[in-house]
């Protein structure tokens, strides 16, 4: 204690500056001296370029002998979980089962750089502030648990025992528990999120936002109404039955590359793609896997037969277009495309659904889509032509108003062909996190169910809150208000990855105290409530030992199976703990004598933890024998196993309202995405290698007419308003790129323009923030010297 108040006071002496930074997230510094590059997009994903990518990372991070030894570790039986994606593991899986963002995503987290106490002795919060994020990953694993104590500069270390008194004490000064909110990120394992949700019950509140609220919260919330669940249908062999898949709002290449795999070897057996998307992006049309020989030397798969140029968030119309092509086929030769036995006995709303797109004019279809009738036609060909298709999504759809609405769409072309519940059909809503899925299984969900509430009331002899909790929207409105005054957040970076960065921010700094569980330094980490913690904990590369000997963790795949994560390396410090110990302890500081559950004893041995889970969560009954066995096991799944879930056991049609673009002259809808080189808010490098833009990320992607329309050249610096409902955010210094992109859409990345997502505008039903849908207008930047872009 006197020896952390001692390294503070010298801490603060050392500067005269501010002793919290006034630097908004926004007015991030420019990535980089180097000019923009911009060229033309990449003809085709994976390849060589790919390898070399991947092990420049991997070796750039851990050197050669570390680097290869800890790739070859990835997906495999007895090795981790990629901390990438949540793509499902073949079954025969190569030595080799990983991608290029698979490898750089490893590599982030074992690298060998540190940030120690020495480090935050160094730097104080102002100086880091001024820092970009890509150089605040680059720093290293943190090593010890930091605290930032009241009107200090600096960070400075802090034992754990400590730490967990000063939560606990903060914690039980509050006057009601849902003045605390417990964010999750979707790394998380089955393990720490079952504890962790069960410390935040018994403390006693459901405020459990977590990052699927602003991810895939509308594809559950669409197919839970409609289907029963809230989760995909398909297993990764039905992608070997299919004969249409359509891949629409997503873009594997970057984000999934392991998918192009099983798309590639799904157009071997003769199956058509279908890519629904505002941008060609490069990793769909052409596809040379890296891992095998004639990927590297080929000229690749040609991946997807068509192409549907959508304008941004006129997906309904397109659908509802689809809907109306497959009706015609119908009428002309009736019992052809509609699946009488299936929608007559199996579903509900079938005539609604019908009679609403009688109302749809194909004017409209075609406006507010973008997309020409004929090639709409042809895509309704291939829909009639069978029932084994797979709609598959992501971001694209999931982040718009009526983003509820589009996966609804789908799911009406779903059960209108009858293609639910049989082989090489079905749903698949693709997820991001690689245990965001497992984490609402484990009950990390801020509208819990009766039923999930009753089980651990059951089980642990306690009565847990029965009222819904907050979302992320509300979190930050409610830290904003004053209402909320701890944060606490197991992983992820809050204040980076939520709409509206400047009110987040100052939601941020109106609470008592901030704590973050992290891997890695981020910009979380810099925006703080009065106090904060940074508390560091183990990756998924790494052994963890507790006192029941070697533990591993389960996570859940995008398509519902269970399996066993073991990490291999030594972990980057001695002081780390795994987050299932640190949730434990931080209950058991917390509750003391008011929790009957032995919280140290379940985490001397994650068995104990696994088999309280079998007993509170269905599905995971014998969860140890099962999760042990190779590649894991299946969570039941009613919709796949033809078995619709919902109150009345059927499928519902739905009627939804197609959305029109209104736009005033000068204004753009613009559509917030990932580069080549992200993981989210972590940035490992600055290129965006195949849409062909390098070495910047703060760049605007236009329509070439558009900008003659708007009168801005390429390489021009601008400032981007965002308008929504009367107030206007501003982000500085973007330049625009000429891009193949629709008319009155704009492509910027995430999360440089989250500060210009409206807090309040989100999808109906889902709360999801519409970080793909923010209407914006250009005006000239003054002064952007550093970022001027060389011509193509
Ligand atoms: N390497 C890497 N892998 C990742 C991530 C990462 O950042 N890096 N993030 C992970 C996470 S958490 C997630 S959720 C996923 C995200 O995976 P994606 O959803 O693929 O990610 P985004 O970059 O948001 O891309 C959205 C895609 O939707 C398209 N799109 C945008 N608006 C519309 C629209 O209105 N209609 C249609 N039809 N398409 C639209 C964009 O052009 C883009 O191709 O990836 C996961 N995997
Ligand atoms: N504008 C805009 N905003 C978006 C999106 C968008 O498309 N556009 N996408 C949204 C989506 S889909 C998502 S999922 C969210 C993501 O939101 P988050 O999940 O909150 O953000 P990440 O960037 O994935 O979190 C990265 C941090 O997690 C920590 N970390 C990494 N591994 C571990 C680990 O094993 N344990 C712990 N405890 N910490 C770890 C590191 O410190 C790292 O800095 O962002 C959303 N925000
Ligand atoms: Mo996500």
């Amino acid at each position: 204690m006197a020896e952390a108040m001692r390294q503070e006071q010298a801490a603060e002496s050392q500067s005269d500056t501010p002793a919290r930074p006034e630097t908004l997230p926004s007015a991030q510094p420019p990535t980089t001296p180097e000019p923009l590059r911009v060229g033309a997009p990449a003809v085709s994903a994976g390849g060589m370029p790919a390898v070399v990518s991947a092990m420049k990372h991997a070796w750039g991070e851990m050197g050669p002998v570390r680097g290869t030894q800890t790739l070859l570790k990835v997906n495999q039986t007895h090795g981790f979980d990629c901390p990438g994606c949540a793509w499902p593991d073949p079954k025969h899986r190569p030595p080799f089962e990983f991608c290029e963002n698979g490898a750089k995503a490893v590599a982030e987290e074992a690298t060998t750089a540190r940030v120690t106490p020495d480090f935050f002795r160094q730097w104080s919060l102002v100086d880091l502030a001024a820092q970009t994020d890509h150089w605040l990953g680059k720093q290293g694993r943190l090593t010890h648990p930091m605290v930032l104590r009241e009107g200090a500069s600096h960070y400075a270390s802090i034992s754990w025992d400590e730490a967990f008194t000063l939560i606990a004490g903060e914690l039980n000064a509050l006057g009601s528990p849902d003045e605390a909110c417990f964010y999750t990120s979707g790394r998380t394992s089955n393990e720490a999120a079952f504890l962790y949700q069960l410390f935040v019950r018994q403390f006693g509140t459901n405020n459990l936002p977590d990052c699927s609220n602003m991810c895939h919260e509308s594809s559950g919330t669409a197919l839970l109404e409609t289907i029963g669940i809230g989760k995909g249908t398909v297993t990764l062999e039905d992608f070997e039955k299919a004969q249409v898949i359509i891949v629409i709002g997503q873009n594997p290449g970057t984000n999934h590359p392991r998918m192009l795999t099983a798309l590639e070897a799904a157009k071997r057996q003769g199956c058509r793609i279908l890519s629904i998307n505002p941008l060609p992006e490069p990793g769909l049309q052409r596809f040379k896997h890296p891992q095998a020989v004639r990927g590297i030397l080929g000229s690749g798969t040609p991946l997807a037969d068509l192409f549907l140029q959508v304008r941004i968030n006129g997906d309904v119309a397109l659908l509802q277009g689809l809907g109306k092509a497959l009706l015609a086929r119908e009428a002309m030769q009736p019992g052809s495309v509609v699946a009488r036995d299936f929608v007559e006995g199996r579903t509900l709303g079938f005539e609604a659904y019908a009679a609403h797109l009688d109302t749809v004019s194909w004017e409209d279809v075609v406006e507010q889509s973008g997309v020409a009738r004929e090639q709409l036609e042809t895509a309704a060909d291939w829909l009639a032509g069978t029932d084994r298709i797979i709609w598959c999504w992501a971001m694209g759809l999931t982040q718009h108003r009526n983003a509820v609405g589009n996966i609804q769409e789908i799911v009406n072309l779903t059960l209108l062909r009858g293609s639910i519940g049989k082989p090489g059909a079905g749903v698949c809503p693709v997820r991001g996190h690689s245990n965001v899925q497992g984490d609402r299984t484990m009950g990390i969900w801020e509208r819990p169910r009766p039923a999930f509430l009753d089980a651990l009331s059951r089980e642990l002899a306690f009565e847990p809150p029965r009222h819904h909790g907050m979302d992320t929207v509300a979190t930050i409105q409610a830290m904003h208000e004053g209402r909320v005054k701890v944060f606490f957040a197991l992983g992820g970076n809050f204040l980076s990855a939520t709409p509206d960065t400047e009110r987040t921010a100052e939601a941020l700094r109106r609470t008592r105290l901030t704590v973050h569980v992290s891997t890695k330094l981020n910009r979380a980490h810099l925006v703080t409530g009065k106090r904060a913690l940074i508390l560091p904990c183990l990756g998924r590369t790494e052994s963890d030992v507790q006192a029941g000997g070697p533990q591993f963790v389960t996570v859940e795949n995008s398509m519902g199976v269970v399996h066993a994560s073991r990490g291999a390396l030594p972990p980057a410090s001695e002081h780390l703990l795994s987050e299932p110990a640190l949730v434990s302890k931080l209950a058991r500081a917390v509750l003391g004598s008011r929790s009957s559950v032995r919280w140290e004893w379940l985490v001397e041995d994650y068995d104990r933890v696994r088999e309280l889970i079998s007993r509170v969560v269905p599905g995971f009954e014998d969860f140890n024998r099962r999760v042990r066995e190779p590649g894991g096991f299946a969570l039941p799944n009613g919709p796949r196993e033809g078995r619709f879930t919902t109150q009345s056991g059927k499928g519902h049609f739905t009627v939804h309202e197609m959305s029109r673009l209104k736009l005033e002259p000068g204004q753009l809808l613009m559509m917030t995405i990932r580069t080549h080189d992200q993981y989210n808010t972590t940035v490992y490098g600055l290129d965006d290698r195949y849409r062909g833009i390098r070495n910047g990320r703060r760049v605007v992607m236009l329509n070439a007419e558009d900008m003659k329309e708007l009168g801005v050249e390429a390489g021009q610096g601008v400032d981007l308003t965002s308008h929504f409902e009367g107030v206007r955010r501003v982000a500085r210094k973007f330049v625009v790129v000429p891009y193949d992109i629709p008319r009155r859409c704009a492509a910027t990345y995430f999360p440089e323009a989250n500060v210009l997502v409206p807090l309040d505008s989100f999808a109906e039903k889902s709360r999801t923030p519409t970080s793909k849908s923010v209407i914006i207008s250009l005006s000239p930047a003054v002064d952007l010297p550093a970022l001027a872009a060389s011509a193509p």
